[in-house]
């Protein structure tokens, strides 16, 4: 999965797409160009993200979320590249759905119930992702008696609802949720014990580009977290990931050709 922030403040990649001063809105051509390298370089489906979830990351209305993503999703839908829409809101999400988008990403985990109503009166696929908290505070001393099983029990709640609301099984998958409202400690566990993390044989997602736990690990400014994210992927992979979420999809894709390779199984 590759990360398509049209944002003007994603901690990693915000502004990226700005257009130019006084046409409001997003480049859609750069937007375009940068997708169709992302797919060339071994992406299977496109993020794409109108509100930055990062510590402290100012709100942004569904109006204009809206405006950022929707003709964004339009215009892949065209090039037939499918897509996936990163979004807390319930509206965002049944208009991205409406556009054509085939998955919606909530990274608060469906706890709103409008999100849910959206999911079940569609057949869009669904990342449930775990966080602690609301962006603004996540990273304000996050607690924790065992991670692991915290955020085991809190995606296999989340799955009951989704399912009792006639999502089916195979529409859904998981996330821990890494950086979100989670220390360095709690997501090298999540990272070593991502297994027990699974429900229900569901496929899990893991998004550890670039963040927070890389530079501290590696000491590196956010964009020169190639290497360190790379790895990350692919020891995500090893340890049970099903989809990894990533902006640098060359270096990714290398990664884990080198495993398919060494596993003697086609590259992905
Ligand atoms: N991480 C980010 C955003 N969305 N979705 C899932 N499912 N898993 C993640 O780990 C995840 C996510 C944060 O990264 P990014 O989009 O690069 O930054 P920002 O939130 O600042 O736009």
């Amino acid at each position: 999965m590759g990360v398509l922030n049209v944002t003007p403040d994603s901690f990693s990649d915000g502004g990226r797409f700005r257009a130019a001063a006084g046409s409001g809105g997003v480049d859609l051509a750069q937007v375009v160009d940068v997708a169709l390298e992302m797919i060339a370089a071994g992406a299977d489906v496109l993020d794409v993200g109108g509100e930055s979830t990062r510590p402290g990351a100012e709100p942004v209305s569904a109006l204009e979320e809206c405006r950022r993503v929707i003709p964004v999703i339009e215009r892949l839908r065209q090039l037939d590249i499918m897509v996936s829409v990163d979004t807390r809101k319930a509206e965002v999400a049944r208009q991205a759905v409406a556009a054509g988008a085939h998955l919606v990403n909530d990274v608060s985990g469906v706890r709103d119930d409008g999100m849910l109503a959206v999911l079940a009166a569609c057949d869009a696929g669904l990342c449930i992702m775990h966080m602690q908290g609301e962006p603004g505070t996540m990273q304000d001393n996050p607690r924790y008696r065992d991670v692991v099983a915290e955020v085991r029990a809190f995606l296999a709640q989340q799955v009951v609802r989704c399912r009792a609301a006639g999502i089916g099984a195979d529409r859904l998958l998981l996330d821990p949720g890494f950086g979100f409202g989670k220390t360095l400690a709690h997501n090298l566990a999540l990272l070593r014990d991502l297994e027990a993390v699974r429900v229900d044989g569901l496929p899990l997602l893991a998004g550890l580009s670039r963040k927070r736990m890389i530079g501290a690990i590696t000491g590196r400014a956010t964009g020169d977290r190639v290497v360190g994210s790379a790895v990350a992927a692919l020891l995500a992979v090893q340890h049970g990931a099903d989809v990894v979420r990533v902006h640098d999809v060359p270096a990714t894709a290398d990664a884990l050709k080198m495993q398919a390779a060494l596993a003697g199984q086609p590259a992905p």
